[in-house]
């Protein structure tokens, strides 16, 4: 029998939610404190239409962490390794965000509205609190809190129809991570070439939540002719590209460079910011552990509750965080958190499925570009 959840008034509600389950919402998990729907009942039709239509997402669990206020982009830098000092207004940025022991602790995209103006798109964990605790340890000139903002993803290859036919033709010029605020029909927006797959497409961040299902049914109005429906981030798809998924393919002790993340830590920065001691000692001697991709032999899996553990010929290999049937390759692949010593691609190793062990080989990851 089928295990359900239940839904309370502790766990969130995205402005979405309602839009979302009156479009067939089946399954939700939760993230940030609030429902993630992740599928409506047909995962290789959503699947589908990511990969050669268009869906639309309730992404609302990304929350955004405001930062504003004259020290507002001083408090970002302090927060992140990553090199903002090149980031315009406008744009947007991948941000690894680090405590003072070098732990990954969130990988938000931040957006910088203006020089005192700064939102982190987090992922799931709660970086409000440690926002304010470093401004405040910091004595940096800055508020932060959670504003009324929430993600409704736009992902697929005709995504881009959508999108200008709704807001106008000018998204098509927008570049990778970029974005403008703009209204439609008096719903405030900020509009950005972003998104969690490489099938392309655009967010279109709501700041006014009392709009969530008119913005919803005007998202599934434009891109009727397109075929869209609803879904959500895409277990199969971002493990076959190799989108980090920060809480499920890292732990609570991992690190940035053991996540596949060493190229945006910026070391040769003059200004401080934290973890950045611990971090070039990391660099310099190498992350014990590094995320793989590994291949698994056999029928095809479903996703895994928990890491399941990886063997080698002389013990714990690692684990495996997530793995999924890839339909584009035909096979059972993972993305895998590994010891230094068992990295080596081609390398086999055994992993305990709950069905029983199956061999697997080790690889790069992506697995597709
Ligand atoms: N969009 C917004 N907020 C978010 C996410 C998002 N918050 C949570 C989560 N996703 C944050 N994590 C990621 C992880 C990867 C990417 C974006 C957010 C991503 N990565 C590209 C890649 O890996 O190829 C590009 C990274 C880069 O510029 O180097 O897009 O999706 N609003």
């Amino acid at each position: 029998m089928s295990l359900h959840l239940t839904l309370s008034a502790r766990i969130r509600k995205s402005p979405f939610f309602e839009a979302a389950r009156a479009a067939g919402m089946t399954h939700a998990s939760v993230y940030n404190r609030m429902y993630l729907p992740v599928s409506y009942g047909d995962p290789a039709a959503e699947y589908r239409r990511l990969m050669e239509g268009v869906a639309m997402w309730d992404v609302g669990v990304q929350r955004q962490i405001q930062l504003a206020g004259p020290d507002a982009m001083a408090l970002a830098a302090f927060l992140t390794p990553r090199d903002l000092s090149r980031c315009q207004a406008g744009q947007g940025k991948y941000v690894p965000l680090c405590d003072f022991d070098g732990r990954l602790i969130n990988d938000p995209v931040l957006l910088k509205l203006n020089e005192q103006l700064v939102w982190l798109s987090i992922a799931d964990s709660d970086m409000l609190y440690w926002a304010r605790a470093v401004a405040a340890l910091k004595g940096f000139d800055v508020a932060v809190s959670e504003p009324d903002v929430s993600p409704l993803a736009v992902q697929g290859p005709l995504a881009t129809k959508v999108v200008s036919d709704l807001i106008g033709d000018w998204v098509r010029s927008l570049k990778f991570f970029w974005f403008r605020e703009t209204e439609l029909d008096g719903i405030p927006l900020v509009v950005a070439r972003s998104g969690w797959s490489k099938q392309g497409g655009y967010e279109l961040y709501l700041r006014d939540g009392s709009y969530g299902t008119a913005l919803w049914e005007r998202v599934a109005a434009a891109g009727k002719a397109y075929g869209i429906g609803p879904g959500a981030p895409n277990t199969v798809e971002r493990v076959e590209s190799g989108l980090l998924s920060c809480g499920t393919d890292t732990d609570d002790e991992s690190n940035p460079f053991e996540a596949n993340l060493g190229h945006l830590i910026d070391l040769d920065r003059a200004q401080d910011f934290a973890g950045k001691a611990a971090l070039a000692a990391i660099r310099d001697a190498g992350p014990a552990r590094r995320l793989m991709g590994i291949t698994i032999e056999g029928a095809p899996l479903s996703v895994n509750e928990t890491p399941w553990p990886i063997h080698a010929a002389d013990g714990q290999a690692g684990t495996v965080r997530a793995v999924v049937h890839s339909p584009r390759l035909g096979r059972n692949i993972a993305i895998a958190l590994l010891g230094r010593a068992h990295c080596a691609v081609g390398g086999q190793v055994i992993v305990d499925c709950p069905d029983g062990q199956r061999s697997a080989v080790v690889s790069e990851l992506p697995f597709m570009r």
